[in-house]
């Protein structure tokens, strides 16, 4: 491990440290060969899709993997295993006081286990017990809602198709998901305002604009292969605006790893061509400054008898809703602007200024806009620009919500939706011949809420780590306690399965990077990118464990036991999943004759209606959205309630990490190595608070009840961030955000704006 050093980071993102440290992760690990194969069939066309995030690629064209991918795959197949051996040597109340890292460390689980709560250890089971087990749980609920399906965004179309069909079979449309904590604000502002929750561009769109546009998101760290197409669009002189809270490394600069000229040559590409830092939430004011400039400057050309800023053909026939966005507009005061967007109006009208200038634009965003109280307000608001310029539907435009979780769009294409419509519902019933149930299910907030409240019973998660991605991790670990039975479909130990119900069994799966052998031969699956775009994946390393389960077969198993072969044949389905990809053609729009398809190489694009200028909305129109701004960021019941001086907090990912898997220590990008528990403030506040840079500190959040949410053990240090803002890890910060401080229209926990009360602490109580 690193030693514990904070050292600000000058070099570019990418670069020398990008390709050293891919060559640590695959050259150190056990399994170099077999590592180095697997990148060489990353993204494409015959191998897997990669596992680290959602960005599209153009398969077959070059090696297309990044550091933070290579660390996905590598640490997959890692060769360490949780052996049955290992769970007799650790009881689950000693690893509860283990670190994520630790846990995750331990390497890939070998095989189903139970837990014993006598003896409070894991204990082997066979597939056939676990699966009865499930069955009996199930079999004895009062009601099918007392079952809560949760989903992580890494499992296939196939899976998470099958995932949806044993639940709706069984009853219930309870499908939490993670999405839920992430982009869930993105799919209901887009679904209002323009028909269909998806982004509208395609990565060639990249290729083709004048000015784009990225708000709250780190792509040097999380989506690194984005920054490809960014510094390719900033050498053909596309304007890039940022607006980020902090100063981002990978927005900045950029040297590419598998470019052996910017790699030799000390020249670097800049990436930002102009970069705002706003006060966290300050977004939704500053593009509405932005809209105020454009309808000034649109009024004043008319009047010069020029042409106007505005698509006023595209307003015509596509849009409705203007005049109230107009009389919002009009009456939002620029002192209300400058305020909340903590940025001047010299710097708004800069930006403004690009977006006039520009014939085509892309706004892509991430957990920056997506994670606030007015999220899917601050949505709307980016879609009110781009409908106003008519930037939208055409080459080199449009919207970009850049997905997390490599395949968190397509699960939700197939079906993962606690609130399905009912369009859906009825061709899932004609097809199955099976009633399908009708009422609204569980978002990950309400399912968390119905397991406290005792109401829901059985949990069982396809992968993910809900334990320590949710809000109000305390609350969380006493919900899925009060369990009768959860069910961990995973492939790393991880807290999940040690903040179990009463009953608990944890479920090794195989990942996407290996092979997948069932009775009808050697199988493939499907993954969606943010782009729409549907390819087929298949791994190429062996098992590590012949224990280990596909995803798809451990549901078929599930559903089997359950159900009977109601109302498919579940074990047919898992023999061959081609069969799977029948009936999604047959239920989902966009996959018809999915299995022809497959054979293009590259796969297929599912289309978007709103790209098209078809409007799937109430009344057949893009809408415009007349949200007012928030009365204030942080609500005055809570800052008369805090007794004391106030920070906003966000939480983020630090460039070694993959959510809750923690890879390493270090945050190379923003200077940070060997240590996790710190807290970046701007220096005038760390003056401010008479703090020094190196202080120890323990964050309180405020909310409104009486619960006190408290960590300690955090490390100031100096950042360019505005005062006012301080940011710090996630998991580690999860006990501070309250599980109903939720966006508004989105139930999304607020990572990204918590108020907090930082104080000074004597001695770290972790280290
Ligand atoms: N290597 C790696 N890749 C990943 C992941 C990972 O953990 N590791 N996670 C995956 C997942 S599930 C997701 S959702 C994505 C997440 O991708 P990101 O959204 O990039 O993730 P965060 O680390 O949460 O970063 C949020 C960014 O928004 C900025 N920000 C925060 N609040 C505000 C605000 O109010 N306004 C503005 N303008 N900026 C703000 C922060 O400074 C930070 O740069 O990445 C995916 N890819
Ligand atoms: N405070 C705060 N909280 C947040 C966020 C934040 O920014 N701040 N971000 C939120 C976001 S954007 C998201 S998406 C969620 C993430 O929430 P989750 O998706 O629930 O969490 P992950 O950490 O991605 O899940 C990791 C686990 O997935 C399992 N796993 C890995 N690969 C596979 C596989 O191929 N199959 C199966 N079955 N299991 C596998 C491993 O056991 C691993 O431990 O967290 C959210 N929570
Ligand atoms: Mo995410």
């Amino acid at each position: 491990m690193t030693t514990k050093k904070i050292k600000p980071y000058q070099g570019p993102a990418g670069g020398w440290g990008a390709l050293a440290s891919t060559t640590r992760f695959v050259f150190g690990s056990k399994k170099p060969a077999a590592n180095i194969r697997n990148l060489l069939r990353a993204n494409q066309v015959k191998g897997f899709d990669c596992p680290g995030c959602a960005w599209g690629d153009e398969q077959g064209k070059h090696f297309s993997f990044c550091e933070n991918g290579a660390k996905a795959i590598s640490w997959e197949a890692t060769g360490k295993q949780v052996t049955p051996g290992f769970f007799r040597q650790h009881p689950v109340s000693q690893l509860q006081h283990q670190s994520d890292y630790f846990l995750e460390y331990q390497g890939r689980i070998e095989q189903p286990m139970y837990l014993n709560r006598e003896t409070d250890r894991y204990e082997p089971i066979s597939w056939d017990d676990a699966f009865a087990l499930i069955a009996r749980h199930l079999n004895t609920l009062e009601h099918p809602d007392q079952l809560e399906l949760y989903t992580s965004g890494r499992a296939s179309n196939e899976a998470a198709y099958l995932y949806q069909l044993f639940g709706r079979s069984f009853g219930t449309n309870n499908f939490p998901d993670c999405s839920n904590l992430c982009h869930e604000a993105s799919g209901v502002a887009l679904g209002q305002a323009i028909g269909v929750g998806k982004g509208t561009v395609t990565l060639h769109d990249f290729d083709q604009a004048d000015a784009i546009f990225v708000f709250g998101q780190n792509p040097g760290t999380n989506h690194p292969r984005m920054l490809h197409s960014l510094r390719n669009a900033a050498r053909n002189g596309t304007a890039i605006v940022t607006f980020n809270n902090l100063k981002e490394r990978g927005l900045e600069r950029f040297a590419d790893p598998q470019s052996p000229i910017e790699m030799l040559t000390p020249k670097d590409s800049r990436i930002s061509s102009h970069y705002f830092c706003p006060r966290l939430g300050g977004d939704m004011a500053a593009i509405r400054g932005m809209a105020k400039l454009l309808l000034e400057w649109d009024a004043e050309a008319l009047a010069r008898g020029e042409a106007g800023l505005l698509d006023r053909d595209f307003i015509e026939r596509h849009t409705s809703g203007l005049d109230d966005y107009l009389a919002e507009v009009a009456a939002t005061p620029w002192e209300q602007i400058v305020e909340q967007s903590g940025l001047s109006r010299e710097q708004i009208t800069q930006a403004a200024r690009v977006h006039a200038g520009a014939k085509r634009v892309i706004v892509t965003w991430a957990m920056g806009i997506t994670q606030h109280k007015h999220s899917v307000a601050t949505i709307r608001e980016l879609v009110n620009l781009q409908l106003l310029r008519g930037q939208l539907g055409k080459p080199g435009a449009g919207l970009c919500p850049v997905r997390g979780h490599s395949n968190v769009q397509g699960n939700r294409t197939v079906g993962i939706n606690e609130k399905p419509d009912t369009a859906f519902l009825a061709r899932m019933e004609q097809h199955f011949n099976h009633p399908m149930p009708r009422r609204p299910g569980h978002n990950a907030v309400a399912a968390i809420q119905a397991m406290l409240d005792g109401e829901s019973k059985v949990f069982i998660a396809l992968g993910g780590n809900i334990a320590a991605a949710a809000p109000d991790t305390h609350v969380t670990a006493r919900a899925l306690a009060n369990c009768t039975l959860t069910v961990q479909i995973s492939t790393k130990l991880n807290r999940s399965h040690l903040m179990a119900g009463k009953e608990a069994l944890i479920l090794p799966c195989l990942g996407r990077t290996e092979e997948d052998v069932q009775a009808s031969g050697p199988q493939f699956i499907t993954v969606e990118d943010s782009f729409s775009m549907v390819h087929a994946s298949q791994g190429v390393g062996k098992p590590k464990s012949p224990h280990q389960r596909s995803e798809t077969a451990i549901i078929a198993g599930m559903a089997r036991a359950t159900l009977g072969s109601q109302p498919v044949d579940w074990q047919a389905l898992a023999d061959d999943y081609d069969r799977i990809r029948e009936h999604i053609a047959a239920t989902i729009p966009g996959f018809e004759q999915v299995n022809e398809r497959l054979q293009q190489p590259g796969g297929f694009y599912l289309g978007n209606s709103a790209a098209r200028h078809e409007w799937q909305t109430d009344n057949g129109k893009a809408s415009f959205g007349a949200d007012p701004l928030p009365a204030r960021l942080i609500p005055e019941a809570i800052t008369t309630r805090a007794q004391g001086m106030l920070s906003t907090l966000q939480t983020l990912r630090s460039h070694d990490q993959y959510n809750t898997t923690i890879y390493g220590m270090d945050d190379r990008y923003r200077g940070v190595y060997g240590q996790r528990m710190v807290i970046f403030m701007h220096p005038d506040e760390i003056k401010r608070r008479e703090l020094q840079e190196g202080d120890w500190v323990e964050l309180v959040s405020v909310w409104q009840d009486d619960v006190e949410r408290k960590v300690g053990g955090f490390k100031v240090v100096a950042y360019d961030i505005p005062p006012g803002d301080v940011a710090a890890y996630y998991p580690e910060t999860n006990p501070l955000v309250p599980l109903h401080s939720v966006g508004d229209g989105s139930d999304t926990p607020t990572s990204k704006s918590i108020p907090v009360l930082i104080r000074k602490q004597e001695a770290p109580r972790i280290i």
